[in-house]
């Protein structure tokens, strides 16, 4: 067709290797930088059939996140700033892996199956983290959209989180805020110096936080914003990229998987630290106490203390509305079962990856969704936002206090994902606000001691599950076996999972003592290496 010229010319010079086949995961596509040109070349065709066909601006947003740097990855935001819907997912994966005499006939195929007008206009905003291949990568991503002649804006240097909310405001024609990286900034700031202002006598040290960049996207844009918090906030920024490689011994992945402090940070015993990931759109919170231990506070901890905080306000204000906390398997017992019993709040598991959460947590006035590893944000509904802003406006004293409170912090959330900074932020103003320590924050309940390991087998596929991923149903005796083994460990649970980013099936076991966790999922591992078909060696730590 005469109006695919272009595609079929510019298709050229991003040639897919034949044979080469990859999957839009969990988190998009991911794999080796080198193997991504005709993959970014092909997301720029697709954002601009899918900004068509939604009439929205779509947005592409060019990273690997934890991934070392050698890696790169794409992900579509859709137009309300969520991850892409499943049907195009499919569409991603074939048009990805269709071999170059057959694109146009895919291309054709995804026009016609969702009835797109070609001559509708097409907006497409892209983004880019710090990675060495992130330019070149982002520039075939621009080519593919002009090829489908679309228009596109590209943001360069962003976080994942500031892409998704430049798309929501974009969509939302302002009404979410101004969708450029200071309108992201100003509407931060504004809520955080509004929430922190009438916060009483802190010491310099209680303002101190030290934080991990991950030598990656997220330390640049939280440095331009440092200048302007007004001194309600100290940070004192480490692996910001400026000599360290991204994401190499530091970072929210390698800090919760670890379990240590990253190289490269200046702590002191009873520092409070966070880390973010490699495009910012993780953090998690650590210190390290007089004896030298070190405590993490993962995203369960970090979902107990925002939950916490607005389920308060929420009372005080007398609205009386539906808030739950949604969490994954991964969720420590320890953080479901105070969320239940003593703060009696709604708790949901889902299957793994963000959009499963920010699905359920979408069904409450208040969905607060958090994975252990730090992912996650809270969703208000349209109803409680108007709530709120009336009872700013018609009520006064205590009421309105807590009401401003409420709106502040809808502010400085970004609802539309998982956001570092703006968790980073909204941490900090709740524990400025309840005067509280990290300490204090961590003791709210202790975690079960837990471990994760990873199993090879020839297909993990093998493995189905169900239940939220907390059973198998296959291979055959797996779950009994695995029963079996809980048993015999005191508040023991275990699950197993086909990894959706990696080529493993993933154990986890938790119970009363670190011997006990470590026994249990070295046990469990085995199980799963003689029922689903392990491959090499034994099973390894995670
Ligand atoms: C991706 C997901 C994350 C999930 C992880 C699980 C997004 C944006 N990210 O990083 O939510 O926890 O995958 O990885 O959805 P796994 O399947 O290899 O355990
Ligand atoms: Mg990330």
């Amino acid at each position: 067709m005469a109006q695919f010229e272009e595609v079929s010319k510019k298709s050229e010079l991003h040639p897919k290797p034949v044979g080469m086949v990859q999957q839009y995961g969990t988190a998009g596509f991911r794999t080796h930088a080198d193997h991504l040109d005709h993959v970014m070349f092909r997301m720029g065709l697709l954002a601009a059939l899918r900004s068509r066909n939604t009439k929205a601006t779509i947005g592409v947003m060019v990273t690997a996140s934890h991934n070392p740097e050698e890696d790169n990855g794409v992900k579509l935001i859709d137009p309300m700033g969520e991850m892409l819907t499943p049907v195009w997912e499919v569409y991603a994966t074939r048009l990805v892996n269709a071999e170059q005499d057959h694109l146009l006939t895919v291309l054709e195929d995804v026009i016609e199956k969702e009835s797109i007008d070609l001559t509708q206009e097409a907006h497409v905003f892209v983004g880019k983290d710090t990675r060495s291949s992130s330019a070149r990568l982002s520039e075939a991503v621009l080519d593919g959209v002009t090829a489908l002649r679309g228009h596109s804006k590209d943001y360069g240097l962003v976080t994942t989180p500031q892409l998704h909310y430049m798309v929501c405001c974009c969509n939302t024609r302002g009404e979410y805020g101004q969708a450029s990286v200071e309108g992201y900034y100003r509407k931060l700031l504004q809520a955080f110096a509004e929430l922190t202002k009438h916060v009483p006598n802190r010491t310099d040290d209680q303002k101190c936080l030290l934080v991990d960049g991950a030598n990656g996207i997220g330390a640049l844009k939280l440095r331009e914003m440092v200048p302007r918090l007004q001194g309600e906030l100290l940070v004192s920024l480490f692996c910001d990229g400026t000599s360290g490689k991204l994401n190499h011994q530091c970072g929210a992945d390698f800090v919760k998987v670890q379990q240590k402090s990253p190289k490269g940070i200046d702590m002191k015993a009873g520092d409070r630290c966070c880390s973010f990931d490699g495009d910012g759109d993780r953090i998690v919170y650590y210190y390290s106490d007089a004896e030298g231990h070190f405590h993490l506070l993962d995203g369960d901890k970090i979902a107990t203390l925002i939950s916490t905080f607005l389920k308060e306000l929420l009372t005080q204000a007398g609205l009386d509305l539906k808030m739950a906390v949604v969490q994954t398997a991964y969720a420590n017992g320890s953080s479901t079962r105070y969320l239940q019993d003593t703060m009696k709040l709604i708790v949901k598991c889902t299957k793994t990856g963000v959009k499963h959460l920010h699905h359920v947590a979408q069904e409450f006035d208040i969905g607060v969704y958090f994975e252990a590893n730090g992912h996650g944000t809270v969703l208000f509904s349209k109803v409680l936002e108007e709530k709120i802003r009336r009872l700013c406006k018609d009520s006064d004293g205590e009421r309105r206090r807590v009401a401003t409170l409420l709106k502040n912090s809808v502010d400085l959330i970004n609802q539309t994902v998982g956001d570092a900074i703006s968790d980073m932020l909204l941490i900090e103003a709740i524990l400025a606000i309840r005067g509280m320590t990290v300490q204090q924050w961590d003791a709210i309940y202790t975690d079960l001691p837990n471990r994760q390991l990873k199993v090879k087998v020839s297909d993990r596929r093998v493995i189905e599950t169900t239940d939220a991923e907390r059973k198998t149903v296959s291979p055959a005796g797996l779950q009994e076996a695995i029963d079996g083994l809980v048993e015999k460990h005191r508040q023991g649970r275990s699950f197993v999972r086909p990894s959706g980013t990696e080529d493993v099936v993933r154990v986890y076991a938790e119970a009363e003592t670190q011997e006990s966790a470590d026994a249990l999922a070295h046990e469990v591992s085995l199980v799963v290496y003689r029922l689903a078909g392990g491959v090499g060696g034994e099973p390894k730590p995670l």
